[in-house]
């Protein structure tokens, strides 16, 4: 216990030297902004793209969200802490090359075209919508572009404070902090049983995004689905499927048209090379082979496996259940055609 005090010690002090929330004049801006439609920045699509929009644009989309969602009215947010907490968010990304607020933002717009153009929202209470858009965009906080076992590994801070899920805590760690930054709380209108809620909501969502907890609770879902009972509503249950819409979010890249599936695969592949760097200069060890530079043309063949034993069942019991979200499960077939092909050209 004095060894987790210390590592939390460790952990706090260098954050604070890191953490800050947006600046005022940044926020009078945004708040000043003309917000542009939600078509026009193609929020209602599966194939959105990131890739055109300037870095005001990526905040103007975010809020255009939470007005088409109705919650800035719903949940009485003034729109200068609205504007203040999306750029506060956007500031504690770090400029890794894939786990940065980009990925942030598709991992939201995913979840907020399930809803409207996937029609999940009629299973979900409006707080709960809240709760996942809000999860989505701070799911991945202050990633610093290692995974868990690297953590574990280098015995660093992080790992000692949270044995398992260690850095999905800290995303959620970093979640709260931001919320109880001044000026930046959201959920400050809400009763005290919403705002208990409305967190349990985005603790469940942001942990659920660690693979490992994917498939701990993947068998749970499907047994719920086989047994026929379309009532989301019980606890657990509802539970249960924010989680797995969260991982549908987290990797739905993968169910994007190939030539931007492709960019990004590379983007998550230079990712994990340069862990894979740290870990030969630093540990004096041997990456695995999804980290190995030297071995990149097993990169189609990796994604191939990533497609079979991750994304399409996952994807194939959620559409079986709600099939207005059906492109995501043929954009990832589309994919693997492509990666199998590359695969055996190798
Ligand atoms: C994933 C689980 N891992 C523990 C072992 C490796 N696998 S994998 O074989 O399915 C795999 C997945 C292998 C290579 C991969 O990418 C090579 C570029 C991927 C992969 N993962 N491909 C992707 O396009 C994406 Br998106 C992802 C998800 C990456 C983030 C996963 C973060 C989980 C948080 C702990
Ligand atoms: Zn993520």
């Amino acid at each position: 216990n004095a060894c987790k005090l210390m590592a939390k010690q460790k952990v706090a002090l260098e954050c604070l030297s890191y953490h800050a929330t947006a600046p005022q004049d940044q926020t009078d801006r945004l708040v000043q902004d003309a917000i542009a439609s939600a078509e026009s920045y193609n929020l209602y699509s599966f194939k959105f793209i990131d890739f055109d929009l300037c870095d005001d644009d990526t905040c103007r989309a975010v809020v255009r969200m939470f007005l088409q969602c109705n919650l800035v009215q719903m949940f009485q947010i003034p729109y200068d802490v609205l504007c203040r907490w999306v750029l506060s968010v956007r500031k504690n990304y770090r400029p890794v090359k894939y786990h940065n607020w980009r990925h942030a933002l598709n991992v939201a717009q995913t979840m907020f075209a399930m809803m409207k153009t996937g029609r999940m929202e009629r299973f979900m209470k409006d707080l709960e919508i809240f709760g996942l858009l809000v999860a989505c965009l701070c799911h991945d906080l202050d990633h610093r572009g290692t995974n868990n076992a690297f953590q574990t590994k280098t015995e660093s801070p992080l790992a000692i404070l949270y044995t398992t899920s260690t850095m999905e805590h800290h995303h959620f760690d970093q979640c709260v902090m931001i919320l109880n930054s001044e000026g930046n709380n959201i959920f400050q209108a809400l009763s005290p049983e919403d705002y208990r809620h409305v967190m349990k909501v985005v603790e469940n969502a942001i942990l659920s995004t660690d693979l490992a907890v994917y498939f701990k609770k993947r068998n749970a879902f499907l047994d719920v689905v086989e047994s026929g009972e379309f009532d989301w509503q019980s606890e657990d249950k509802k539970d249960l499927l924010c989680g797995m819409m969260m991982t549908a979010c987290d990797v739905s890249a993968i169910a994007k048209p190939w030539e931007v599936q492709h960019r990004v695969a590379k983007l998550v592949a230079d990712e994990f090379f340069d862990q894979g760097d740290l870990e030969k200069l630093q540990l004096n060890t041997q990456p695995v082979a999804m980290m190995d530079r030297d071995r990149k043309d097993e990169l189609p063949k990796m994604q191939v496996g990533f497609i079979d034993v991750i994304c399409l069942p996952l994807y194939k019991v959620l559409c079986d259940t709600f099939p207005w979200i059906t492109p995501l499960y043929e954009g990832t077939l589309e994919n693997r055609r492509n990666w199998q092909d590359l695969a055996e050209k190798v």
